[in-house]
């Protein structure tokens, strides 16, 4: 006989069926027990009369230990007062995995465990429907930023993990030891993927990347991935609207494929609008202080000012951008650049911008920022054969999910963090 999954047999209501899955829940009523079997689809109630069945099925069934791993053969019948309004009476059982009687995590889903203890039994805090939920979003996520991006002609790209020089300044990098060299895990794609947009015009990159930041926030991953693009002959505001139709796309994707986990997660989303607001603007919104940037209390006024809405923040001080944006006017008098960020949910989900495409230029904004035009040789050069304007943008997949599904911590958008303190499991 076949696997049958419990949301077809929820749909069927009637039959014989060959089920396997996880013991999500026991009850013990007398002469009858009542056991919930979970699996990737949903859960059944299997319902086990001392005098109906067969002893050994009624006694697996009274001690089994939550978490253990059953495979069971039976009919199933409807039954309005079961959950999903079927129960099975199962014939046949085999305990495939016994879980030890008490485990270090709560799973149920009142659990209450604390998110750090949870993390220490990841494998364990992924027998948790709302966990499962929150990566079963993430797929959808992935898979229609990718699929978006395909049906717009985009190549996707693969970058080096391994690098040699800051892509983004700052000295936020780890370093590896490569042969007799120096060299580092990729802070970001950003000078592969432009190099790419040079040749094949329009590219997209779904990548892990390493950040060393030594602060440990509810926002900040030291491994996270990137959802990045990089198009050839266009500007600042072409990948912004790009990136709203992608925002778009995704979020009627995760509405149209993930009814179930929303519901699991208690979430009732709404497709987002687009708020465009120049850096100048926002300053005065915001009632902050001219040349900084956004703090974390700021991104969340301008979450509630505009709810399911991105906002996008454009035309920022030079100063505030990586070497590699490009300067409002190429003089620099304004002192404004082509970058941007986008804010959703009160966070900041993505940064983007044009790019420098003029080699002199690059390499006085290089040196602008106190780095050494030497260690970016490569990529200057790559600009001298023939380089259009160029724009592209980034959003990090964890930090996406968080706002999308509001997380309080993106650690729960993560599947195995690594932060300051954590390298296992
Ligand atoms: P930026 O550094 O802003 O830009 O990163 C882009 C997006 O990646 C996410 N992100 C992070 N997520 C989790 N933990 C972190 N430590 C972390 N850092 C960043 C955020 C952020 O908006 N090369 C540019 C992008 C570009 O111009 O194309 C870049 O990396 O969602």
């Amino acid at each position: 006989m076949k696997r049958s999954y419990i949301a077809e047999v929820l749909k069927k209501k009637r039959g014989r069926v060959l089920l396997k899955g996880w013991v999500h829940d026991t009850r013990k009523l007398g002469k009858i027990c009542f056991l919930l079997l979970r699996d990737l689809t949903g859960i059944i109630q299997v319902t086990a009369h001392i005098d109906k069945q067969d002893k050994n099925v009624f006694n697996l069934i009274k001690k089994v230990n939550r978490e253990s791993i059953l495979e069971l053969k039976g009919k199933t019948v409807k039954n309005g007062k079961a959950p999903g309004g079927v129960e099975i009476f199962p014939d046949k059982i085999k305990l495939l995995s016994k879980a030890q009687s008490s485990l270090p995590v709560d799973v149920s889903d009142f659990s209450k465990t604390e998110l750090p203890k949870r993390l220490d039994y990841r494998f364990l805090d992924f027998h948790r429907r709302k966990v499962q939920a929150i990566f079963k979003v993430q797929s959808v996520i992935s898979m229609s930023f990718r699929e978006y991006f395909y049906s717009k002609g985009f190549l996707e790209m693969q970058p080096p993990s391994i690098i040699s020089s800051a892509s983004e300044g700052g000295t936020d990098l780890f370093p590896v030891k490569y042969f007799e060299k120096s060299a580092f895990l990729a802070q970001s794609p950003q000078l592969y993927k432009q190099m790419l947009a040079c040749s094949m015009e329009k590219v997209f990159l779904l990548t892990p990347v390493w950040r060393a930041e030594k602060h440990n926030t509810p926002r900040h991953l030291n491994e996270s991935r990137q959802m990045d693009i990089e198009t050839a002959f266009s500007g600042q505001k072409e990948v912004m609207k790009q990136l709203e139709k992608a925002v778009q796309f995704i979020v009627k994707k995760v509405l149209e494929k993930c009814k179930q986990e929303l519901e699991i997660l208690k979430l009732k989303l709404k497709v987002p609008k687009a708020k465009y607001l120049s850096y100048d603007e926002t300053v005065k919104i915001l009632r902050m202080r001219y040349g900084e940037d956004l703090s974390p209390e700021d991104e969340k006024k301008l979450g509630k000012k505009f709810p399911d809405t991105i906002v996008f923040i454009h035309s920022w001080p030079a100063k505030l951008k990586p070497f590699y944006i490009m300067p409002k006017d190429e003089n620099e008098k304004s002192k404004l650049s082509e970058g941007f960020d986008a804010i959703y949910q009160g966070i900041e989900i993505s940064s983007g911008g044009q790019r420098i495409h003029i080699p002199e230029l690059l390499e006085k904004r290089i040196k602008a920022k106190g780095l050494n035009v030497k260690n970016f040789k490569s990529y200057v050069d790559s600009f001298r054969f023939g380089a259009p304007k160029h724009s592209g943008w980034s959003v990090g997949l964890e930090r996406f999910t968080q706002a999308l599904l509001g997380l309080e911590n993106i650690r729960e958008a993560c599947f195995f963090p690594r932060d300051r303190d954590r390298l296992v499991p």
